[in-house]
């Protein structure tokens, strides 16, 4: 790996010779309405990110949970698209599914040929984000869970969510801030090594 062709956060800058990836990998940004899918997407996408962002209406009164994200007035009505690519040359093509229930339907088109899947859940609406949960387990592809932990949420430990969450021993879990390039990164590489773990030979 060539350390000069990255940039602070491994990212291969564009131009550089390794910037070719050998492997590309699809990977989801799942989990309940609001809960960072979008922020996610963007904050590590080395491309501006293809956003589906519509306004929230009043239609979603009384059917969205607009608790803890009162500031919110967009939702993502398809999906959320982004691209990273590490400098040792695996490039991840990001689709952050759309949160509120009425997409749902959309899940399984976007969810072909994924390797894994991040869901997103926040600690004071667990609940939002089973069915994300349910959705990977029935179709066995591997995921890790990350708590966005919102300002002003109580916090909580990682074994406390996973007891929450109630998802398999080995089925990685944790905290992270997603407005924070690093960080969302970190879910990444995590995510890939799960992901390459739960493919080989067991
Ligand atoms: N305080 C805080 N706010 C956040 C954080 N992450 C996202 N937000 C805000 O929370 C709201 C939800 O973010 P989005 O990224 O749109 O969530 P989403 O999961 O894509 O939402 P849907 O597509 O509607 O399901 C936005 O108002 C963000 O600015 C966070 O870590 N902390
Ligand atoms: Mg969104």
């Amino acid at each position: 790996m060539n350390s000069a062709a990255s940039d602070t956060f491994g990212r291969a800058r564009f131009g550089d010779a390794d910037d070719i990836p050998q492997h590309t990998l699809k990977i989801l940004v799942a989990g309940g309405f609001g809960v960072g899918k979008t922020t996610f997407v963007g904050v590590v996408s080395e491309v501006r990110p293809l956003r589906t962002e519509e306004t929230l209406t009043d239609a979603s009164t009384g059917v969205d949970d607009l608790d803890g994200v009162e500031g919110k007035v967009t939702t993502t009505v398809a999906m959320d698209f982004g691209r990273l690519t590490f400098s040792g040359g695996v490039r991840l093509y990001l689709f952050g599914t759309p949160g509120q229930e009425r997409f749902w339907f959309m899940w399984d088109q976007i969810a072909y040929g994924a390797v894994g899947a991040i869901v997103l859940v926040d600690t004071r609406r667990l609940s939002t984000s089973f069915a994300s949960i349910d959705f990977f387990e029935q179709r066995e592809i591997p995921f890790v869970v990350a708590a966005n932990v919102f300002d002003g949420a109580r916090r909580y430990t990682v074994e406390e969510i996973r007891g929450a969450l109630d998802v398999d021993p080995e089925v990685p879990v944790l905290l992270c801030d997603v407005r924070r390039p690093d960080v969302a990164r970190g879910v990444l590489v995590t995510l890939v090594e799960h992901a390459l773990r739960s493919s080989g030979p067991r």
